[in-house]
């Protein structure tokens, strides 16, 4: 008999008026085993009300699969997003190494690349204060290679042997479940505060680094030292470097607080907007390279990961280009299922014995095989290699290469096809011939021991603003720590650090400057400012990528907005529209524009400056609303840039603020490009708003 091809139906009501939306040609429903369905909105019963009937295979294949849709989430690092590019390469190294991305000028290698928060469950919010995990995959020819690193250089510890006792004390505490993506709390001060390793890390986590505007706007790095290796297997050591070509940027505190309530999925949304606009992120990937003699002439010890080689002593060579131009099609099958690990390296790239690192390379695949369930999650399209794979490996979970021949062992005698794959003695991966020796010991190398000199270089590397966000971010930390002891003891370590620091985070708490704690080293003085390290001496001095905010009301000037809104988009600016509600709003001067968000569910926390250009009426109105006076009192105290229109005086006034410098006036169309250059500095610091 022949088989009905679908027809196309018209939506239809049932007899308990459920919808049963009309099929059209070619999106025929079906089971997960192929079998059309005729319903998807009642279950098989007996009678009009049932009971459901056990042979209902299609609501059990159904809920089949629905009861069994999470997997675990990531240990460390469970909230993130990705996005796929190309990595390019500027300046090709073949003498460095016979990695294949850097052989040849212009040579382009498929990425993915995962941003993340360390602490926060999976659906923690994006702004916490927190490190930013930054974890690209290169699918080159030879290989996947995996650059898992962070935003911040350092790490909190140098020894894998410690990274379950971090990670416990900075996540929720175990007997009451919170706090949720904070390490605003006693465990985890109790930990770090025993630790000075930690400090130098400590000092980048309570700076502006761990609360980036976006993942746009922040650095990465791959942390440990690893090795290059070139064609005749002649090695050094290279760090890695991810330079935002958008510039660096950060939010202030305050600001991160209420972004969470705003929008959780600030970070998330800011990238797919700018990758979905076209507005395509771009990074540097820079080199730090170096032999053994600068490594061992060097004043820290570069297997040491809380320890980093500032720029100004040995600079970042570029080599190439790194550009995400593609959201993924699904965050569960991509973002979710994607596996980096630090093991994935490629012919020419190869470990050091950074203890941190070496504890990675072991870790990585264990969490894939928890979280993924397979051996197999490499064929898994978003971790599949895009050059062949060819090995005697076989079966296991979900096994989907139907591996053909006879052969599936060597040495064998086998021809054709049943032979399989060999290794090449002569191209393949070798490791770096090394000679090692020491007796078999658990020691820490006295050569790790300086724990704050370094820390202590980053502070003073600060500008004035920097520093006193690092001091609030303490007080605000230690603050929320309910014993004293911990407290004191934080402050202890601080004073090693220095005493400026030490003695204002001790105001900020109201607390007394306790002696300074034993250091096993006594923190160097004379090690110079690494201007490098600052967020705020390397602004991108452009509003390109960024984003402003209009309030608008019935009545708003027509050619004033206009202005603004060209001005900034020539700019390279995104322009959104608040107004009192979401339905269009009449200009004067004719026409309408249709507001992005209402004033209560678009504060200015979400744009990087504001221009309010309402009517004189709609000002009066928006003057006796709390949500337009957070507005523009809001976008005041984080130091934004603000336009103010002609008719704006009843907000302001309503909102408490006084103009400053900060302010540009929006009286008519001309202003609008002088109020561009001066959001340029992106904030106005010299504001005095104390938190
Ligand atoms: Fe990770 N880390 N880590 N880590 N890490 C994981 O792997 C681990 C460390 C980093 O977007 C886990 O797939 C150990 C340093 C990033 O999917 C896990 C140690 C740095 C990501 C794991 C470290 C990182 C992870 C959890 C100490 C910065 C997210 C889920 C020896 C250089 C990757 C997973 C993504 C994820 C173990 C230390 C970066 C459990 C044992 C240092 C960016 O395997």
């Amino acid at each position: 008999m022949a088989i009905k091809r679908p027809t196309t139906t018209p939506d239809q009501r049932g007899e308990g008026d459920e919808l049963h939306q009309g099929v059209k040609r070619g999106e025929r429903m079906t089971t997960s085993t192929g079998t059309p369905l005729g319903d998807d909105q009642n279950s098989l019963k007996v009678g009009e009300r049932g009971p459901t009937m056990l042979e209902d295979f299609a609501l059990r294949d159904k809920i089949f699969h629905f009861d069994h849709e999470r997997i675990p989430e990531r240990v460390v690092h469970a909230r993130g997003y990705g996005a796929h590019g190309t990595l390019e390469c500027l300046d090709p190294i073949p003498d460095l190494t016979r990695a294949a991305p850097f052989q040849r000028k212009g040579h382009k290698t498929e990425a993915f690349v995962r941003f993340s928060t360390v602490a926060g469950n999976l659906g923690s919010p994006d702004l916490a204060r927190d490190v930013r995990g930054f974890a690209v995959k290169l699918y080159t020819e030879e290989g996947n290679w995996d650059i898992v690193g962070n935003n911040i250089p350092v790490f909190f510890i140098q020894d894998a042997m410690k990274f379950p006792d971090l990670v416990h004390a900075v996540k929720e505490e175990q007997d009451r479940g919170w706090p949720q993506a904070a390490s605003a709390h006693d465990t985890f001060w109790d930990f770090v505060s025993l630790m000075p390793e930690s400090t130098h890390m400590l000092l980048w986590a309570m700076s502006d680094r761990a609360i980036p505007r976006s993942f746009r706007f922040m650095e990465g790095f791959g942390v440990h030292t690893y090795r290059f290796v070139n064609a005749d297997g002649d090695d050094t050591f290279v760090k890695f470097h991810w330079k935002p070509r958008q510039g660096l940027q950060s939010v202030v505190w305050n600001e991160a607080l209420k972004i969470n309530g705003a929008d959780p999925d600030f970070h998330r949304r800011d990238l797919y907007a700018a990758i979905d606009s076209g507005d395509l992120p771009q990074w540097d990937l820079g080199v730090q390279v170096f032999d053994d003699k600068f490594a061992d002439e060097f004043d820290f010890d570069v297997l040491d990961s809380t320890k980093l080689i500032p720029e100004e002593v040995l600079p970042v060579r570029v080599i190439a280009r790194l550009t995400l131009d593609r959201v993924v099609d699904n965050v569960f099958a991509e973002t979710e299922q994607v596996a980096f690990g630090t093991h994935n390296v490629i012919p020419g790239v190869d470990f050091s014995n950074d203890p941190l690192l070496q504890g990675r390379n072991f870790s990585y695949l264990d969490t894939q095989l928890k979280r993924l369930g397979s051996t197999n999650f490499t064929q898994l399209p978003v971790n599949a290699p895009r050059c062949p794979v060819m090995h005697f490996q076989r079966d296991g979970h979900m096994q989907t290469d139907p591996q053909r021949g006879r052969g599936n062992y060597e040495p064998n005698s086998l021809s054709g096809d049943d032979r399989g794959p060999r290794a090449d003695v002569t191209q393949g991966y070798q490791s770096v011939m090394r000679q090692e020796q020491g007796p078999t010991r658990r020691l820490r190398a006295e050569s790790f021991a300086d724990h704050y000199s370094q820390a202590r270089q980053f502070f003073i590397s600060q500008t004035e603003v920097e520093r006193e966000h690092i001091v609030a971010a303490f007080g605000f930390e230690l603050g929320k720590v309910e014993d004293s002891k911990i407290r004191t003891r934080m402050l202890a370590n601080l004073r090693n650090v220095h005493d400026d620091l030490a003695e204002a985070v001790a105001g900020k708490l109201a607390m007394p400057l306790p002696d300074a704690a034993q250091a096993a080293v006594t923190t160097r003085t004379d090690l110079p400012e690494s201007p490098a390290l600052s967020i705020l001496l390397n602004g991108p001095e452009t509003f390109a990528g960024r984003k402003l905010g209009v309030l608008v009301t019935n009545g708003s000037d027509k050619v004033v907005v206009n202005a603004v809104t060209s001005a900034f988009e020539d700019a390279g600016a995104v322009v959104e529209y608040v107004a009192p509600a979401i339905g269009p709003v009449k200009l004067k001067g004719g026409g309408s524009v249709t507001p992005h968000h209402a004033i209560d569910g678009g504060p200015s926390v979400l744009f990087d400056a504001v221009a309010l250009v309402p009517s004189a009426e709609g000002a009066a109105d928006l003057a006796g609303r709390v949500s337009a006076q957070d507005f523009v009192s809001d976008a005041f105290a984080h130091h934004k840039f603000i336009g103010v229109g002609a008719d704006a005086g009843a907000l302001l006034a309503a909102a408490g603020v006084e103009t400053d410098e900060g302010f540009a006036d929006l009286a008519g169309p001309d202003e609008a490009s002088a109020f561009v250059s001066l959001c340029t500095a992106l904030r106005h610091w010299d504001r005095d708003v104390r938190a």
